[in-house]
């Protein structure tokens, strides 16, 4: 009996750390090659603190340098400090417009219809220069400008940004560029990730207008806001599963939602949120509840019963 109660002593002691290993965020692995600009050629070095790399350039491994080219810099005298490591990549030249600024992309494998996170750090060192500073991102179709307020060059602010994405090819380019080439230190750039996302698809949904049936029933609600009764009224939108500008969807025949109509008297103070999405991130107040959505399923039925002589 002692030997048993030692095994199961033994066994949920393996289990517990077994649990505890699995509740540990196990980190998807980084598809961009030296994201955080520490690796390749850095020479020759000009006034001890920056590097220059032309067009085609290859002195910073992994990535793709256009336009007029970027300047790489090192943790110095006059920038400080890196996010991740000891450099940073700054995508404008010497502040001539945007014709003096660079871009930096890479390419890497992805799955077409599988969905990834772009993550990536962004400081404009010098207040006086464009401020907010900003940088534009394209990747698999999608082109998102991002900004970050501008801070002192000796101590950069770094704001950490991400857009999500949908790959539509085998292979798929993130490219960064200057949005305002017109201060000698532009966007600057560090610890760049893009990571399989572990989150399913969500689809868009396109509403169309119904013939109204009326339920009339009163049913209990609960989200992050509230919870309480109301009244179902009647159906008033059909809402199917869309593609938009060519993007994947789940399946077009895949789950609908019909829209109802509700009676909702509940009395809430507007509840301000965030809002972010591919058409940008905005602030909002949350109000009064109007519509609920349930999962439908559908049938499409062929006019005239099927039967066109009939029609
Ligand atoms: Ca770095």
């Amino acid at each position: 009996m002692k030997k048993m109660l030692l095994l199961n002593a033994a066994y949920a002691f393996f289990v517990f750390f077994w649990l505890l290993s699995m509740a540990c965020e196990v980190r998807a692995a980084n598809l961009i090659q030296n994201g955080s600009y520490e690796d390749g050629t850095f020479s020759p070095i000009i006034s001890n603190s920056w590097v220059n790399v032309a067009p085609g350039g290859t002195k910073l491994t992994g990535w793709t340098v256009g336009m007029a080219g970027i300047d790489w810099h090192q943790n110095s005298f006059e920038i400080q400090s890196a996010l991740d490591g000891q450099r940073m990549v700054d995508l404008n030249l010497s502040g001539g417009g945007l014709s003096d600024s660079g871009t930096i992309s890479q390419s890497f494998q992805t799955t077409p219809g599988a969905s990834y996170v772009l993550t990536f750090h962004l400081a404009g060192p010098e207040t006086s220069f464009p401020n907010p500073r900003q940088v534009r991102v394209n990747v698999a179709g999608i082109e998102q400008t991002f900004a970050q307020a501008a801070s002192h060059n000796l101590t950069l602010v770094w704001g950490k940004k991400d857009l999500a994405f949908v790959a539509t090819a085998s292979t798929t380019t993130l490219m960064f560029s200057s949005v305002n080439g017109s201060g000698f230190w532009g966007p600057f750039l560090d610890d760049v990730r893009v990571e399989a996302s572990t989150q399913p698809i969500v689809d868009h949904y396109r509403c169309y207008t119904i013939d109204p049936t009326y339920v009339n029933k009163v049913v209990t609600l609960k989200d992050q806001f509230q919870e309480n009764d109301a009244r179902v009224v009647r159906s008033k939108l059909l809402c199917a599963p869309v593609s938009k500008n060519g993007e994947p969807v789940s399946s077009l025949d895949g789950v609908h939602l019909e829209a109802y109509h509700i009676q909702d008297r509940s009395l809430q103070p507007a509840t301000r949120v965030r809002l972010k999405n591919q058409f940008g991130t905005t602030e909002t107040r949350v109000k009064k509840p109007v519509l609920l959505l349930v999962p439908t399923e559908k049938e499409i039925i062929p006019p005239c019963g099927g039967n066109p002589s009939t029609c």
